[in-house]
């Protein structure tokens, strides 16, 4: 089947087939980035959960290997689920992940390189301790998943591992334990944070943001001058991550968040699309703090099935503290992705009026890397508008709607008759006081004419500096569509599954529904992009 062949991804990475969710252990070992992953090795859906593996030398092309682990102990028999690496100063990988038990029961459990001279750490040793966390007094058999990459605070010379949770409230929680040795370990009377009602917390990270330098910090950099900390749970409840930047305290072991009113569960999300159940780690070679994040199907699990496969891993990101802003990251896909861009075509200072959709001509629609730049005329912007009631993407019309400022951008994967398209847009408000507030937005209600998908317009607001003007950095890879508005300030990840607008027929456009700003491209840079050919690990190609 041509429609479903097409949905398969070039450059984002998914198993050969059947079912994959939560990225595993990520980690950068003698050359290598090893990825990890929650794989069920027998169906297109979730159940019999394992652990996928790959390797790659850029975090781009990715060699498949055999399963690193599978149930095969009581204490994971009912699953080997998700789990964080930490290297030790000597170089030893510690590797702790949940097992679900033969009672269904959440334990923590140790495993290691069987081989350490193995760049390829193919071979995994669960440990004989195992598990060595049981669920605390307190809190629920089901309720204790997921343990985060250890940090080491030098005080007491002991790590930290957090693991998420939520109690009889409904309160959202990271608790912490300090261990030396990685089998013994010591529940803290506080928690990390807790967020009222907001339910469990699964895939708990904390990690450390340079206020400053650009760079990426390990997980262990304590807290100082210039080092803020992320804490990011993903909300079992609305299957969405959130993150908030704020300040640790290493004695006691309690993180406080910036601003109460956008904690945890409540504020910022790292992507407000169809993304959950990240983690970053630390790259030593590129000093830089790397994210990963699953994106999961939004078509039927009888078309999973039909496919053969369900689910892909977004681009990993590279994340830093916005400095310019004070109040985000900054997420945007690492620089390796960008060898895979081909030729490109350039346009320039393209006026787009009211009511107008323009086609640019690229050849291979499917895979594309593209950047705009967007300024609204400004007498557009001065003149006394009607202040908007307050916008949101998910309950507007989408880009259907139209407002005085917007919707305007682009629209991919799209035919030639736009009876598909998928709109990645702006969306500039005015508020009551005057002032405007711009929205970064995707629409997907047209993006299929299939009956099965789950089909929203997701998106936020978009901080802006006076005289910033507008930019989008969008990634099409068949079935996915990953956009990052003002430098990552807010990124969105939708899931496609166009019947008409696929292999030639997929199209880019530029639109304008604003009924009063004329819109100018001022730059549109599109790069065709190359597969990255992921393909079963070949000692031939790499010894
Ligand atoms: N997926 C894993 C759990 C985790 C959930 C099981 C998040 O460990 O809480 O596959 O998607």
């Amino acid at each position: 089947n041509r429609m479903l062949l097409w949905q398969r991804t070039a450059y984002h990475f998914q198993p050969q087939k059947n079912w994959m969710n939560d990225p595993d252990g990520p980690l950068h070992y003698k050359g290598w980035y090893h990825l990890f992953y929650q794989y069920n090795p027998d169906s297109a859906v979730w159940g019999n959960i394992t652990w996928g593996h790959a390797v790659s030398r850029d975090l781009i092309r990715w060699e498949y290997l055999d399963l690193a682990m599978v149930p095969d102990h009581w204490y994971d028999i009912n699953g080997v689920w998700t789990g964080s690496a930490t290297i030790l100063p000597d170089g030893r990988i510690i590797m702790l992940y949940t097992g679900s038990t033969n009672d269904t029961v959440q334990v923590q459990n140790l495993a290691e390189p069987a081989d350490p001279d193995d760049a390829l750490l193919r071979n995994w040793v669960k440990s004989d301790s195992n598990p060595v966390l049981l669920p605390p007094p307190g809190v629920g058999l089901k309720d204790f998943r997921d343990p985060s990459t250890a940090w080491f605070v030098e005080s007491d010379s002991a790590w930290r591992v957090t693991i998420g949770s939520k109690n009889r409230e409904h309160d959202g929680f990271a608790m912490v334990y300090k261990t030396r040795d990685f089998v013994n370990y010591e529940l803290s009377p506080r928690p990390l944070h807790v967020v009222n009602r907001t339910g469990m917390w699964e895939c708990v990270d904390f990690y450390p943001v340079s206020t400053g330098s650009g760079e990426g910090l390990d997980t262990s950099t304590e807290p100082g001058p210039g080092v803020k900390h992320v804490l990011k749970a993903s909300l079992d409840d609305d299957k969405h991550d959130y993150y908030a930047i704020g300040t640790y305290e290493s004695e006691g072991d309690t993180w406080t968040p910036d601003d109460e009113g956008s904690d945890v569960g409540i504020g910022l999300r790292y992507d407000y699309g169809k993304y959950y159940a990240s983690k970053t780690f630390y790259d030593p070679v590129k000093k830089r703090r790397v994210l990963w994040g699953w994106s999961g199907e939004t078509d039927s699990e009888e078309t999973d099935l039909l496919k053969g496969w369900a689910s892909v891993q977004t681009i990993p990101r590279t994340v830093l503290y916005d400095a310019k802003t004070g109040m985000n990251l900054l997420q945007w896909p690492v620089d390796e992705v960008n060898s895979l861009r081909c030729g490109s075509t350039n346009f320039s200072s393209i006026s787009i009026s009211p009511g107008s959709v323009i086609p640019l001509h690229v050849n291979k629609a499917s895979q594309l890397d593209i950047l705009v730049e967007f300024e609204i005329d400004p007498s557009a912007l001065t003149s006394t508008v009607e202040a908007d009631v307050e916008y949101n993407c998910s309950t507007s019309g989408g880009a259907a709607g139209q407002g005085a400022l917007g919707p305007f951008g682009l629209l991919v994967l799209a035919d030639k008759n736009l009876t598909e398209q998928t709109a990645v847009y702006f969306y500039v408000a005015r508020k009551v006081d005057g002032g405007l507030r711009t929205f970064f937005c995707q629409d997907e209600l047209r993006s299929s004419l299939a009956n099965d998908i789950v089909k929203r317009v997701y998106g936020s607001s978009v901080p802006m500096l006076d005289g910033e003007s507008l930019s989008v950095r969008i990634l099409v890879d068949h079935s996915i569509v990953e956009s990052f508005a003002q430098e990552g300030r807010t990124c969105i990840t939708s899931r496609l599954y166009p019947t008409k607008a696929i292999w030639d027929a997929a199209k880019v456009f530029l639109f304008n529904n604003a009924t009063n700003a004329r819109v100018t491209a001022k730059s549109i840079t599109i790069w065709e992009m190359n597969s990255a050919f992921i393909h079963p690990y070949s000692n031939q190609t790499n010894s």
